[in-house]
């Protein structure tokens, strides 16, 4: 039997998630994505398609949970998890017939788990808005179309391929051809996507299709430095909107101030400077809770004196996954994890008191891992 001491270094092992930043040009994606990033790796410039290749940023996700266990440990290293944010070229309406950059871009789109929605709600005249008038509900609409168009040639070629493919006994192809046609035709009715009628069964299928449509998306309404608290009409027009909508998750930005914070260095003047502007998060700690929230992530840890680390799972997942996650021979030969929740660890001042108080759990392989919870992982090898 052997206790948890350190993980491999795999970097996809301890991602987060991988959030696409899009929306129509010259509206602040690159600006966010530098405040999210903490850096000036993309260019920021007031100009339609400033950015053309996608500037790819990883950021360590900030939590307090894991300092406060390192600092307990007195851990000689600290493992935060991390997620990637990808800026892309600003879309127009037509882009899926070669307007403005084209469409191809969106193939980058493709590979993230989550979209953040960029939608201009600030008024400046000196910053070029590629549509005469400043609408965000139109620009929406401009993006969500162009998705949904992208969409369109995806199911239009899988249609053409399945039915070269199909052969009248073959009856998994059979069924995934009528589920194309029957997206095709919600699409012609509608103008959207939804899942509500298709078999659940084959909802894996659809998965692989990877859809823009479908992929979880969450608005960013850039605003102006006095409606980053309370929103502006542009904001509730938009959020109206939302409301019959897949998901009306909307966090409000303003990135001049993001970029701004994002220069200063102290964690604690960043706060102090939150607080004067009366915002209790940063744009990354709000991007970073929606996202986790919309994905159904959640966030354990294991803690010691070598190394204390935090690691990012799905919700539902069990204790032997979980331990998979760390190293493949963990979940093998999984026994039995030792567990105790953050609150019990911190409030008891560490592992061996929560112990002594009785804290500490013995779980199985099937116990359903909890936000928060610190482990150790006792396995055969
Ligand atoms: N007034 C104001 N200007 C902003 C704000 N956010 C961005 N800008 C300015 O808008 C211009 C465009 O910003 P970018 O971040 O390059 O926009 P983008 O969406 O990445 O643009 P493309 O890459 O060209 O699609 C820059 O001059 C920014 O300084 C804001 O909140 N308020
Ligand atoms: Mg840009």
């Amino acid at each position: 039997m052997q206790q948890y001491q350190t993980g491999p270094n795999k970097e996809d092992l301890y991602m987060g998630f991988k959030c696409g930043i899009i929306g129509l040009p010259n509206i602040g994606k690159s600006t966010i994505f530098n405040a999210l990033t903490q850096s000036k790796n993309a260019l920021a410039a007031n100009y339609p398609f400033a950015t053309i290749e996608p500037n790819v940023g990883r950021v360590a996700v900030p939590d307090h949970r894991l300092n406060d266990l390192a600092s307990l440990n007195e851990s000689l290293s600290v493992i935060p998890t991390y997620m990637e944010f990808v800026d892309i070229a600003g879309l127009v309406k037509g882009a899926n017939e070669g307007e403005g950059l084209g469409n191809k871009f969106l193939g980058h789109i493709r590979e993230v788990d989550a979209i953040a929605h960029v939608l201009r709600c600030f008024e400046d005249e000196n910053i070029t808005h590629v549509n005469a008038r400043l609408n965000p509900v139109d620009d929406l609409k401009v993006i969500e179309s162009e998705l949904l168009l992208s969409d369109l040639d995806i199911l239009l070629k899988q249609q053409e391929l399945y039915t070269k493919k199909i052969k009248s006994t073959d009856k998994e192809l059979k069924i995934k051809l009528e589920i194309i046609n029957q997206l095709l035709t919600q699409i012609d009715a509608n103008q959207e996507i939804n899942l509500d009628e298709i078999d659940s069964n084959f909802i894996y299928f659809v998965d692989e299709l990877n859809l823009l449509s479908l992929k979880p998306t969450f608005y960013i309404c850039n605003v102006d430095e006095n409606s980053v608290v309370n929103g502006n009409q542009f904001t509730n027009d938009l959020i109206n909107i939302l409301d019959n909508q897949k998901s009306r998750e909307v966090i409000l930005v303003s990135a001049s101030i993001e970029s701004e914070i994002s220069n200063i260095e102290s964690k604690k003047e960043q706060n102090e400077f939150l607080d004067a502007l009366g915002l209790k998060d940063t744009s990354l700690d709000q991007v970073i809770k929606t996202g986790y929230n919309l994905l159904g992530l959640l966030t354990f840890f294991t803690a010691g004196k070598k190394e204390t680390r935090a690691w990012t799972i799905k919700q539902n997942t069990n204790a032997s996954q979980a331990a998979g996650k760390i190293h493949t021979d963990f979940e093998k030969g999984f026994i039995r994890a030792e567990t105790i929740s953050y609150n019990d660890y911190i409030e008891f001042g560490g592992e061996q008191y929560a112990k002594n108080a009785g804290k500490m759990r013995q779980e199985g392989r099937d116990y359903i891992v909890q936000e928060g919870d610190i482990f150790h992982f006792l396995f055969n090898n």
